[in-house]
């Protein structure tokens, strides 16, 4: 009888929240991973941790997954990318060389834009794009807080290809890992109908400093940039992902009235938000189109000038 192979490994590049949510649950159910870490410090610190720790229901769980840097010789043929939007071309670029033939990235980064730039670095790659619904942060309350992320949001994670709409065999990896999912035939038509949502919601939740909730008092400014983005989706090919736009912002405003949208806490912690692959991403389509959306412009210029007063890069 012929040995059995040795199941394909997962590279988790980028040690972040989800990055890590995402390999603590494959290394739990016995699939294989390993984690990116940006240099020989961050693994040394990551090896001196001597791993990562999930945080579940107030349960602490440390998983010893095994890490490496982008120089490691080992190839590569499943990645997870899992940096912010803005690191996603330089990040893949650290690693294109080490890429196995036929080769299967999954891109988790939120809004549109950096997928493109990722996939032009590595033709020879399958490219699925994932849009996902779960909430995680690192907790950095704790020593070892750097490599300690809390499990925040049960959610769901849409992936998908728009070239090749058969999905790959190891989604059964990820249901043996519990990480709830769905093969999307239509993931452009998802990421578009959040970018739209955290276009309506994020940028003012940051002008006005408030909650998600504080947006029930700018009834009309959010109504007329829901008009201008479904516009925008109509005329870039996505008409689906503007139905009841408007219906669905209000929804989630009042399902998520108590938090802080993610931009909102990117800025009040200063750090980069993701701007240039929503609002931005948003604003630049429209331009292309020569579709003229005076709001969802002004938003932008707003918000970018925000972002300078309080010393944040604008992209
Ligand atoms: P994060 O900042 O917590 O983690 C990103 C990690 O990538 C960091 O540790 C960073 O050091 C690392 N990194 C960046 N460039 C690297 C490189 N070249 N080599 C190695 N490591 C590198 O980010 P996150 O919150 O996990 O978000 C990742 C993406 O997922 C974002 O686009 C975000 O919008 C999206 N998202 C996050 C959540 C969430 O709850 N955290 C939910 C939905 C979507
Ligand atoms: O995804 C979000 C975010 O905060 O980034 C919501 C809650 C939908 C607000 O846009």
């Amino acid at each position: 009888m012929q040995p059995s192979k040795p199941a394909t490994s997962w590279h988790v590049l980028g040690a972040g929240s989800l990055g890590c949510l995402w390999a603590a649950r494959l290394a739990r159910a016995g699939v294989p991973v390993q984690l990116i870490l940006r240099n020989p410090g961050r693994l040394a610190a990551y090896q001196h941790a001597g791993g990562l720790t999930l945080v579940e229901q107030g349960q602490a769980r440390h998983y010893p997954v095994p890490g490496q840097t982008a120089a490691d010789p080992q190839p590569i043929q499943r990645l997870l990318l899992a940096c912010k939007a803005y690191d996603a071309e330089s990040a893949i670029a650290s690693i294109a060389p080490r890429l196995a033939p036929g080769a299967e990235l999954v891109l988790l980064q939120n809004g549109l834009g950096s997928q493109d730039a990722v996939a032009a670095r590595v033709p020879q790659a399958r490219c699925i794009l994932a849009s996902s619904t779960e909430g995680a942060f690192r907790d950095g309350a704790a020593p070892e807080g750097e490599w300690r992320v809390v499990f925040a949001g049960q959610g769901h994670t849409w992936l998908g290809d728009p070239l090749d709409d058969h999905p790959p065999r190891w989604l059964a990896e990820l249901e043996r890992s519990g990480i709830p999912h769905q093969w999307s035939p239509d993931i452009l038509s998802r990421l578009w109908r959040k970018l739209a949502l955290n276009c309506a919601i994020n940028p003012l939740t940051v002008l006005y400093d408030c909650r998600n909730g504080g947006l029930n008092g700018h009834p009309a400014e959010v109504s007329t940039l829901c008009a201008e983005l479904c516009q925008l989706l109509q005329s870039c090919g996505q008409p689906a992902a503007a139905v009841d736009l408007h219906v669905d912002v209000q929804r989630v405003i009042l399902a998520t009235a108590a938090n802080y949208s993610s931009m909102h806490q990117d800025v009040a912690q200063g750090r980069r938000t993701e701007i240039a692959y929503l609002l931005g991403h948003a604003c630049a389509t429209a331009q292309r189109q020569r579709l003229v959306l005076p709001h969802l412009t002004a938003l932008h210029e707003r918000l970018l000038q925000y972002l300078d007063a309080h010393g944040l890069p604008s992209h």
